[in-house]
Parts: C-alpha cells; sequence; structure tokens
C-alpha cells in the first residue's frame, strides 16, 4: 500500500458547488444518481488538470457532462479512480452507480444494520457510495432525494431540512433534503427504516425553536430519554461557555445497531452506534449513561467544532478531535465532578495513550503520513489532542482562551482548515508566542520529567530541578524542549498549603503556581519556606508527561490525606499502591505487604466525612493494563498475581468495614443518576467484588440477593461480575444463565454479558471463549459483539489473554484474519494487544511476534491491518 504524506499536499484542482444525490433503495441493491456542479480552483497552479473522482467497489453504470453521456474512451475508470482527461473550466457531471448494502460487512460507505440502510461516510467512505473528490476540503451544498418502499422504509432521512415528500408507484415513496450549509461529503448521512420517532424540542439563546428527533427500533422506544436530555444540555452548555447556538431548524439522532466505532456528527443527522445512545435504568449501567451523556455531547459539539470549521486534510483530524474531546470533557466535568472526570481521562491517558506513544505506531497528534487514514483515530488525536488544547486553556486562562475560540470560529467559519490556524488563533486573541507550543502537534513520544529537590534549611530556600526528555519513536529522535505548564504547589508540615514566592521579595504569593517549561532543564527558588515541604507535583496532571521523583511512602501517604488537589490526592494513593504491587511482582507468597497501605484503604472505606466520589475512585487498585504499561518487560500473570494478592490481602483485613461499608451505602431512594447515587453504588459495588475475592459466605449472599433483587443494571451488573469473578462456580453459573435468560432479546445487554465473562480470569480461559464465540447471540458481523468478547479477552483478561503457552496470542491472530476479510477496520483494530510485543518479557514477546507474522503472511491481507502489523514488526 501506498504511503500519503503531509509534505504532498495540494489543493483541490476542483471544486464542487452543489451534490444533488438520488438514491433508489432496493433489497438487492441501491441506485445512485449523482449530479456535481463543479468548477475549477482558482487557486490551484494547475494547468488543465484531468477530473480525478474517488471511488470504491462501484459499478459505473453511464456518465454525463453537461447532460451529454460520455462513452467509455472519453474517461478512464481505475476501478479506485474515475479519470476525465479533459473538461471544461466550469460544468455538470452526472453520474450513476450501482452498489450493494446489503453485502457490505465493512460498514464503511452505505450498508444495512438490522434491516435499515445507514451511511457511515468518515473517513473515506463516500467514495462507496459514489465518485467524488472524496477529501474534507471539497465542500459542496448537499440536496438528497431517497426513494424506497413505503411498508419496509417510512422513515427516509438525511442531512438539512425536509424539503420534498411524496408517494411513487409500486408502494415506494420518495422524501428529498436539503442541507444549506456547504460541507465534506465525510459529513453526509442517509437512513432509512422502519423506525419510532421520539421528539423534543430546544429552544435556543437567541429564540429560535429546534426540532429534536431521535430515530429508533420500535424495541428501543423507551430508552431514549437520557439522550434527549443529554442533547439539550449540551445545546444549552455550548451557548453558555462557547457562545456556540445550533444553526439548523433539526437535529436528528438515530440508534443502529452495526457500528464499527462510537457515532458520528453528520450534519444535523448524527448516527450513533445502539451501545452508546439507549439507556434505560434496568439496561444501562452508571457508565453507560455517563458515556451517552459525554458521547451525545461530543457529537453534537462536533457541529460547531469540525462541521462549521472543518479539517483541510486527514492529517489535521485532531484539529476537530482533540478540540472536541477537550470539550465534552469540560462539559462532563461541568455536568458531574470535575475531579473524578479528570481522574477518568488521565486513567485511559495514562494506560492506554502512553503506551500508544511509546509503542511501534507511536505518531504526532498531527501525523506526518499514513497509509491507512481509519487506524489513526487514535488515543494520540482524541485524548492527546484533547491535553494539548487543555494546556492552551491553562497558558491563556479561561478568558483568553474564550477569545480565541471565537476568533477560531468566526474567521474560520464555513472552512477546511489546519492545528497551526487553531494554534494562530489562540496567539492572535492572546498576545501569547505559541511558536515552541507547536511541538506538541508535531513530536510524538510522552516527555519524561525527571524532578529533584533540595531544601536549605538556613536560607528557607526549597530549590525544584526538572529535567525534561522525550524519548525516540519511530521515525524521530533527537527531540527538542516542549513548552510544558507544570502546575504545583508546597505542602508544610502541618498539611498546610505554602506561599509560592519565586523572589525573596515577592509579596502575595498564591499556593499554586503554573511553572511553564521551555527548556531542557529549569531549576526554581522557592523562598520563606519555613521546613521541609512536601512537593504537589503536576497538579491536576497539567500536561500530558511522566513524571519521575523519588517520593517516599510517607510523602505518599501525606499528599493522599492533605493534598489540597483532589486529583494528586488520587493519584499519591495510585503511586503508593503501584509501590506496594511492583514490590510483590516475582516476590515469595509471603512478602509483607505494608500495614499502612491498609490503614490508608481503611480510612477511605470508613470515613464518611471524604468526598465520596473521590473515595470510590481512590479505592480501584492500579489496573493491570496499568501496571504493564510501568513495567520495562513485562510478566503478566505475575503482575497479575502480585495485584490479587493486595487485593486479597486488602479485602481480609478489612473484611468487617466492608461489610460496614456495603451496609451504609445501601439505597433508601429511588434510583438517580448524580455523581452521589453513583458514587454510593460503585462503593457498595467494590465492597462486593472485595468480599467476593476472599470467598466471603456473607459477601457470596449479599451478591445473591443484590442480583435477585436489583431494579438497577448497575446494582445487577457489579453483583454479577463479583459472583464471575469469584470462586463460587456453581453461583457463577447460575447467575449468568438466569441473566442471560431475563435479557437475551436486548442486545445492549447481552453485550455486557459476553464482555463480563470474557474480561473475567475465572470465567474467560480459552475454552470458555470459544464457546462464546459459538453462542447463538455472537453475531461476526456485528462490531460490538466482536468488541464485547475478543476485545474483552484480549485487552482485559490479561492473564488469560498472555498465557504462558502462547494460546491467547494465536487466538487473537486467528480471528484478526477471519475479520480482515469482512470487515478490516475491526480488525485493525482488534491487532492492538498484539503490536506492543516488545513490552513484554521474551518467552512472551517472541510468540506474540510469531503470531503478527501469521497475519502478515495472510493472503489478500487488507491496507488496515498491513499497516499496524508492518509497523509493528519493523
Ligand atoms: N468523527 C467520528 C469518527 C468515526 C469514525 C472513524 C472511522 C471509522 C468509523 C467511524 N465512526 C465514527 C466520531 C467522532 O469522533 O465523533
Ligand atoms: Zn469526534
Amino acid at each position: 500500500p501506498q504511503t500519503i504524506y503531509l509534505s504532498d499536499y495540494k489543493v483541490p484542482a476542483y471544486l464542487v458547488d452543489t451534490v444533488d444525490l438520488r438514491f433508489e433503495l432496493f433489497e438487492d441493491g441501491a441506485r445512485v444518481h449523482s449530479t456535481l456542479a463543479i468548477r475549477r480552483n482558482p487557486d490551484s497552479q494547475e494547468s488543465a488538470p484531468p477530473l480525478e473522482l474517488d471511488g470504491d467497489s462501484l459499478v459505473l453504470e453511464s456518465v454525463a457532462l453537461d447532460g451529454t453521456a460520455l462513452s467509455e474512451s472519453d474517461y478512464e475508470n481505475r476501478g479506485e479512480q474515475l479519470v476525465i482527461r479533459s473538461v471544461p473550466e466550469r460544468f455538470s457531471l452526472s453520474v450513476v452507480t450501482w452498489i450493494e448494502p446489503q453485502n457490505n460487512t465493512r460498514l464503511e460507505g452505505l450498508y444495512k444494520s438490522s434491516g435499515m440502510f445507514c451511511t457511515q461516510c468518515e473517513a473515506e467512505g463516500f467514495r462507496c457510495i459514489t465518485f467524488f473528490p472524496d477529501r474534507p476540503d471539497v465542500m459542496a451544498r448537499f440536496r438528497t432525494r431517497i426513494e424506497a418502499d413505503q411498508k419496509a422504509y417510512p422513515v427516509l432521512l438525511s442531512n438539512g431540512n425536509d424539503v420534498d415528500r411524496g408517494e411513487l408507484d409500486d408502494g415506494r415513496h420518495f422524501m428529498t433534503w436539503e442541507d444549506p450549509f456547504p460541507k465534506p461529503c465525510y459529513l453526509f448521512a442517509l437512513v432509512a427504516g422502519d423506525l419510532v420517532e421520539k421528539r423534543d424540542t430546544f429552544t435556543t439563546c437567541s429564540g429560535r425553536d429546534i426540532d429534536l428527533r431521535m430515530y429508533v427500533e420500535p424495541r428501543n422506544a423507551e430508552k431514549c430519554d437520557h439522550a434527549m436530555d443529554s442533547l439539550k444540555r449540551s445545546m444549552r452548555w455550548d451557548e453558555e461557555v462557547y457562545g456556540r447556538e445550533y444553526d439548523l431548524d433539526i437535529f436528528m439522532i438515530v440508534a443502529v445497531d452495526d457500528f464499527n466505532m462510537g457515532a458520528m456528527e453528520n450534519k444535523g443527522l448524527n448516527i450513533f452506534n445502539s451501545s452508546c445512545v439507549l439507556a434505560s435504568q434496568e439496561t444501562a449501567t452508571d457508565m453507560a449513561f455517563q458515556r451517552i451523556e459525554a458521547i451525545v455531547a461530543h457529537e453534537y459539539f462536533h457541529n460547531w467544532s469540525g462541521n462549521r470549521v472543518t479539517c483541510r486534510d486527514w492529517f489535521q483530524l485532531s484539529l476537530k478531535e482533540g478540540f472536541t474531546v477537550f470539550r465534552d470533557s469540560q462539559f462532563s466535568a461541568d455536568m458531574g465532578s470535575p475531579t473524578v472526570k479528570r481522574i477518568e481521562d488521565v486513567t485511559l491517558l495514562r494506560t492506554a495513550q502512553f503506551a500508544e506513544d511509546g509503542g511501534p505506531m507511536a505518531h504526532p497528534v498531527r501525523p506526518a503520513s499514513y497509509m491507512e487514514i481509519s487506524n489513526f483515530y487514535t488515543l494520540t488525536i482524541y485524548e492527546k489532542g484533547a491535553e494539548v488544547v487543555r494546556m492552551i486553556h491553562t497558558l491563556l486562562g479561561p478568558e483568553l482562551f474564550r477569545k480565541g475560540s471565537d476568533l477560531y470560529f468566526q474567521r474560520h467559519d464555513g472552512q477546511a482548515v489546519t492545528t497551526d490556524d487553531f494554534v494562530r488563533a489562540m496567539e492572535d486573541a492572546s498576545g501569547r508566542d505559541l511558536s515552541q507550543f507547536r511541538l506538541w502537534y508535531e513530536q510524538a513520544g510522552t516527555p519524561m520529567l525527571t524532578v529533584s529537590d533540595e531544601f536549605d534549611e538556613g536560607q528557607g530556600v526549597y530549590r525544584l530541578t526538572i529535567e525534561q526528555t522525550i524519548p525516540d519513536t519511530p521515525g524521530q529522535t533527537n527531540k527538542k524542549p516542549q513548552h510544558i505548564p507544570f502546575a504545583l504547589g508546597l505542602l508544610g508540615s502541618d498539611g498546610q498549603p505554602l506561599p509560592l514566592r519565586l523572589a525573596s521579595d515577592e509579596a502575595e504569593a498564591p499556593t499554586e503556581r503554573v511553572l511553564e517549561l521551555t527548556e531542557g532543564v529549569h531549576t526554581f527558588e522557592f523562598h520563606d519556606i519555613p521546613s521541609e515541604p512536601v512537593p504537589s507535583l503536576l497538579r491536576h496532571f497539567s500536561a500530558p508527561v511522566r513524571v519521575r521523583y523519588p517520593w517516599t511512602r510517607e510523602q505518599l501517604l501525606f499528599l493522599m490525606n492533605h493534598d489540597p488537589d483532589g486529583f494528586n490526592r488520587w493519584d499519591a494513593g495510585q503511586r503508593l499502591a503501584v509501590d506496594v504491587i511492583q514490590r510483590l511482582i516475582g516476590s515469595p507468597d509471603d512478602a509483607a505487604i505494608d500495614p499502612r497501605l491498609v490503614e490508608a484503604y481503611r480510612k477511605l472505606i470508613t470515613d464518611t466525612d471524604l468526598d465520596q466520589a473521590l473515595v470510590a475512585k481512590m479505592l480501584q487498585l492500579p489496573s493491570e493494563a496499568y501496571l504493564i504499561e510501568l513495567a520495562e518487560s513485562a510478566d503478566v500473570p505475575a503482575i497479575h498475581r502480585a495485584r490479587e494478592r493486595v487485593l486479597e490481602h486488602l479485602a481480609e483485613a478489612l473484611r468487617d468495614d466492608l461489610v460496614a461499608c456495603y451496609q451504609r451505602q445501601q439505597e433508601t431512594g429511588p434510583y438517580e443518576v448524580t455523581p452521589a447515587a453513583i458514587a454510593r453504588r460503585s462503593l457498595r459495588n467494590t465492597a462486593l467484588g472485595w468480599l467476593l475475592m476472599i470467598n466471603d459466605d456473607e459477601g457470596r449472599a449479599l451478591a445473591v440477593r443484590q442480583l435477585n433483587e436489583a431494579d438497577n443494571m448497575t446494582d445487577r451488573m457489579g453483583a454479577l461480575r463479583a459472583l464471575v469473578n469469584s470462586d463460587y462456580e456453581a453461583d457463577r453459573r447460575q447467575a449468568l444463565d438466569d441473566f442471560y435468560d431475563r435479557f437475551r432479546d436486548d442486545p445492549q445487554v447481552v453485550e455486557q454479558w459476553f464482555s463480563v465473562q470474557a474480561a473475567s480470569d475465572r470465567a474467560g480461559q480459552l475454552s470458555d471463549i470459544e464457546q462464546l464465540l459459538a453462542h447463538p447471540a455472537f453475531d461476526w458481523k456485528n462490531p460490538n459483539k466482536i468488541r464485547s468478547v475478543i476485545g474483552s479477552f484480549a485487552g482485559q483478561n490479561l492473564a488469560a489473554f498472555h498465557n504462558p503457552d502462547g494460546s491467547g496470542y494465536r487466538f487473537l491472530a486467528d480471528q484478526v484474519c477471519r475479520l480482515d476479510d469482512s470487515n478490516p477496520q475491526i480488525a485493525a483494530r482488534l491487532v492492538t494487544p498484539l503490536t506492543r510485543w516488545r513490552k513484554f518479557a521474551p518467552a512472551y514477546s517472541s510468540q506474540m511476534q510469531s503470531a503478527l507474522e501469521r497475519i502478515r503472511d495472510k493472503d489478500g491481507l487488507s491496507r488496515d491491518v498491513y499497516e499496524v502489523v508492518h509497523k509493528s514488526l519493523a
């Protein structure tokens, strides 16, 4: 496959002003009539270039230029391109193509899901519908007429406003949609199906009434309220925080079961994976409720950050994704607990994005090259990209940042632009120079900050030295120092925050500062420090970096108790737990576990004055994935055993406190999804999980009762998970069977049922996984089912996946090869755990490498999997 380089970017030779589409939808295929109004791009330097349109898997039926049919000698159909050598300055081009949505298992372009037609055009799916310059800097106004059987497809949707509808012969009907806003074709959408409609309205800040509509299969009619409420909250928030008003008269959301990702921000017609939009108390966990709120917000926020202002090319993907993730995380923080949200974001970043940034697929937030753009919808583009925007927010402060975003939206409305344009708007609005900061977009790799300190008691001076290094990544060495905002505080021996006086004569000094690191090494001197302080470093995780500092356990315990920054209180607890677990790895079974860790956890469980939402987070031990990420040469079964031993030790020592905590957190009122209620359920379910880890009979009875009496999925799933991860084998089987019988008709719950087993080291051994794949509810065409079994096994059931006999790796390689033919995007994502092979101890890494080589050698490997596998083995 060919590599595409950012440095080769050229403006399009031709622009498209309008697109007129007519879809004739049938059971055996669809005919697409397209008429494009095309003109030469005045900004293009090329003289009389050929017209080149992208296409993929299309049967070309006819081509006409300005109404005159072209013969095959007038154009060249190269399969992936339709080329017309000679065209006028301005003309209309009509193309008719035939496609087969019913056989489209890649889920790109137009396909069928549970009997409905739907589309996914980002990044390059529109070319699977018709020939078109499929690049985001070609923006056109779309008019779309859809024709289909009226009974089977009563609902016909596309972007914009419905402008015409009517009946046709043979029981067919049509509907026409017009989108007044020019857009790139990746934002095009079409839906046709037998769907129920849920309606609501939203009145914008300028008093316009927006018609909000959700379309779902009839069986899901009662699962729309949460998404609709989330949408209204998002619309209001974007007005209040960013001054962004919605621009069309209708906003539609559709739920589909087969979808490669979470959701898609098509203009005025967002399409969602059912699992990311449908929720009811009985079927969705608290985590799902929160995820739905965040994804609905994310897609809605794209209307400005992505649609009104879009990307010039796919190298700029983080322009819309990084900024929009930043916006949705600000929104979630405002809707719930900012500290908890920050902990969740940083956990994902440090566990998975850092691993990506240190692995063979590492790439900058603005990549310089790619083979298959679908492989670049990564944690680096999304999560690190959001951190980069967050750092700009930190450096500028909220007011100047808002001035910058206002300028960006106003300056670039209706344009396709670059990350550099974004940074320039921030610079112009604030007067700050962000030239060095731009390296965050260009250099891959996670910076390492090595911090050392000394206290001069005689002078009352505390000196902090911070050294910055950025590791080499594929194709990048000898990197320049980056501009890093480093927030910190110092705590006195009584736990009080100390004023941070950088010059001895500074009068009013703050107790928290954001230091700006721009050099390889900095030393900061803090004056009038009465006694040796405990530093609270990188507060709020002010930059996506690793920090190395020789913390003592006393210091960590001190920070857990006293740091005014909730995030760093949590982080201190994590560092302490990591230290304890790491000491146990590979040590004899009777090695001592620090009693101070037990007492710190006892305090968390028993002190009801603490913020319970934070406590719920602090009780989660660092995950195996995070411990692997911190290891040099990971031995997963050893990490797994060490972590389990710490958990069991804590559970045994705190057994009575856990039972008391469980009882205390019993629900009295009705179910609600508030931070306090979520924290209560989380604490209760953590207590239950710990009790079952030690085979506690009272815990078992509590779990069985909770499973049978729960009025919500969080508690039901909490009890099921605890039983599944316990040694009570008969209860586990019974619980799983009962659960399946109750929810067998609900695909979203069945996905959770698959996942809880596949992720469990007790219920998810390879033979169990093979049984799940043979289960009647498993469906190889449905990405959610694939993710819930194969993804959960390889991504969460790490001890089983990393079985020393290599069976987990061989299994994954087999599944990737199988999926590569039907859905290469999903296959390429499933490979990820194998790509980290260099991270593991030799006995594991050599077998992982062999599994990758076996995939590499498969005949007819897709471009998606080819890129990931070859880069991993390089
Ligand atoms: N912008 C959307 C990305 C997306 C996607 C990308 C590749 C293949 C399938 C996809 N579905 C959605 C989602 C978002 O970030 O909002
Ligand atoms: Zn997005």
